[in-house]
Parts: C-alpha cells; sequence; structure tokens
C-alpha cells in the first residue's frame, strides 16, 4: 500500500494512520511531502474502511517546519508561480475527524500542519514554536490566523514575534492542544482515541466537524443557522433510524455510515 516517498501509512480498526518519515531531517515538510501527506488523507476521505485519520511523525520530531533548504533560493515570484499553498489549503476540506499525536518539535510550519488538524495529544516534552522571524520570514501556511483565533492577539503577537517555544503544558492551558500523555503511551493513547472515534456514526461525526468549523468564521446568528440544516440532514440517514431505534429497542446501535 505505501508508494509513498515521505510517508508511510496503514490502516488499522476503522483509523487511517499516516506518519511522516523523514526523521533525519526531524520531518522537514518539503513541497512533495506535503503533497504526499494531503493525497493520503484524502484517500483517506475517500474510503469507507476508515472512520478517523491520524497524523503523527517517525523519529525524535512531529516536524521541525518547512525544509529550508527547498526555500532559501527561491524569490517571490516563484512562490507565486509554485502556488504551493494550494496543497495545503485542501488539508480543511477534509470531512474525516484528524487526530495528531505529536511529540518533540512542532515548529513553524509543523506546528501549521498540526493546527490545520482536529485533535491534538501530545508527548510529554513537546514544544510548539514559530521561529520564522528568526529566518527573516514569518508563518505562511496560517499560522498567524489560527493560532490567534485558539489563544487571542497578545498571545499570537508574543509568540510570533518572538519564536518562544510553548511548552506543552502551556499549549494545553491555552486550549491548543487537548490533552499531554507520555512520550512512551503517544501512539497507544492516540489511537485508542481514534478507535473510539472510528466507533461513532461517520455521518454525525462529519457533520459535527462540519458545524463546529462554521463556528470559527461565522456569527452565532449564521453558525445556527447553519447547524440547523446539518441536524436536518441527519434525519434522512439510515444511522439516525438505526441510533434512535437501538434505543428504543435497549440494544446497542450498528452505525454504517450511511
Ligand atoms: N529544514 C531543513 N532541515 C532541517 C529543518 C528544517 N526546517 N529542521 C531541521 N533540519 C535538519 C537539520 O539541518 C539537521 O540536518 P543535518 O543532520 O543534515 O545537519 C537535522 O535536521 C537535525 O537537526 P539539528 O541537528 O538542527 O537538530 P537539533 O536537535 O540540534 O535542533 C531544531 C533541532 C531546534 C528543531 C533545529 O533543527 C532547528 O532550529 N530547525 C529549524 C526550525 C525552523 O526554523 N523551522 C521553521 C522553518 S520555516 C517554516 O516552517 C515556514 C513555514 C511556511 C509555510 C510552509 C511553506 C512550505
Amino acid at each position: 500500500m505505501n508508494t509513498f516517498e515521505y510517508i508511510e501509512r496503514f490502516i488499522e480498526d476503522g483509523v487511517g494512520v499516516i506518519q511522516l518519515n523523514r526523521p533525519r531531517q526531524l520531518n522537514a515538510l518539503n513541497r512533495k511531502m506535503i503533497r504526499e501527506i494531503v493525497t493520503a488523507l484524502e484517500q483517506f476521505d475517500q474510503n469507507d474502511e476508515v472512520v478517523s485519520i491520524l497524523v503523527t511523525g517517525k523519529g525524535r520530531a512531529f516536524s521541525a517546519g518547512a525544509d529550508i533548504d527547498e526555500m532559501a533560493g527561491n524569490d517571490s515570484v516563484q512562490m507565486e508561480l509554485l502556488n504551493q499553498f494550494a496543497d495545503w489549503d485542501r488539508i480543511s476540506l477534509i470531512k474525516k475527524p484528524i487526530i495528531g499525536a505529536v511529540k518533540g518539535f512542532v515548529f513553524g510550519g509543523g506546528f501549521e500542519l498540526a493546527l490545520s488538524l482536529d485533535i491534538l495529544i501530545a508527548a510529554n516534552g513537546t514544544q510548539f514554536s514559530f521561529p520564522e522571524v528568526q529566518l527573516g520570514v514569518m508563518p505562511g501556511a496560517g499560522g498567524t490566523q489560527r493560532l490567534t483565533k485558539i489563544v487571542g492577539r497578545a498571545k499570537a503577537l508574543e509568540w510570533v514575534w518572538t519564536g518562544d517555544r510553548i511548552p506543552a503544558e502551556m499549549a494545553l492551558r491555552y486550549g491548543i492542544i487537548n490533552q499531554i500523555v507520555s512520550e512512551e503511551l503517544l501512539m497507544e493513547e492516540s489511537m485508542k482515541f481514534a478507535k473510539r472515534l472510528a466507533k461513532q456514526p461517520p455521518l454525525s461525526l462529519r457533520l459535527i466537524k462540519d458545524s463546529i468549523n462554521k463556528a470559527v468564521d461565522y456569527s452565532l446568528y449564521e453558525g445556527m443557522q447553519y447547524e440547523r440544516k446539518n441536524f436536518y440532514l441527519l434525519f434522512s440517514s439510515q444511522d439516525q433510524k438505526e441510533g434512535m431505534q437501538a434505543f428504543i429497542e435497549k440494544r446497542k446501535a450498528e452505525f454504517r455510515g450511511r
């Protein structure tokens, strides 16, 4: 199943797993690697065997950011013509839940990748940072936008201006991540969570993600109208009939994602 150069992937109990696999460069993200990650996400999104997705990194870091060697010589016209962020933008179109299991360095583009996922579980000792300022640039794959929406303007300015490292405990306190576990248990605990989601009704999961994502951009009124349509939509699913019938018959529901 593995035809990629910079990632590995497999499916286990309804969970599609993507492992960044460039550990000697601390999973520095080159353009091909991002394309592979996005392609694998899209393939899992279309695969009925997969209900939730887990993204993690091999080696001692989730990712130390975009590949500096690859972009160092670029000028802005080359950047415009490459249009590399078109690949990044496709991550937000993935409908299934994506869990990030992160450890070590989650820096720059690696932090931006993590912020594009849905639920983050971090190993003890994980550090998050936007160090781009030290390179004479700034985040470019959504970092200033996504971080600010989570932690507010003051902390985002402080962290992105200084490049200071955010320890996992602080990331948890500010709502950047969901949970901290020991490094030895990172995969086990993250898989446990992903497998738990994989047992939930898939259509509910995707419309919950869709609705909650709208809360970030919509007014409360618009968001409530949007939520309502998704709520109504689920009443056309077999899983809604099965879920409610199972409750009435006092048995466990068998969800099929239809
Ligand atoms: N790019 C390329 N190679 C890298 C990167 C990177 N971002 N990070 C680490 N590496 C390589 C190192 O060069 C080294 O390679 P080699 O062994 O061949 O010398 C190897 O990985 C191991 O790294 P270190 O020896 O430096 O390991 P340390 O434990 O001493 O340090 C650090 C770890 C602190 C993480 C350090 O490697 C570091 O500072 N890395 C750079 C971090 C950084 O600046 N990241 C931001 C990059 S810019 C960015 O992400 C912009 C995003 C914009 C959107 C995306 C567009 C594509």
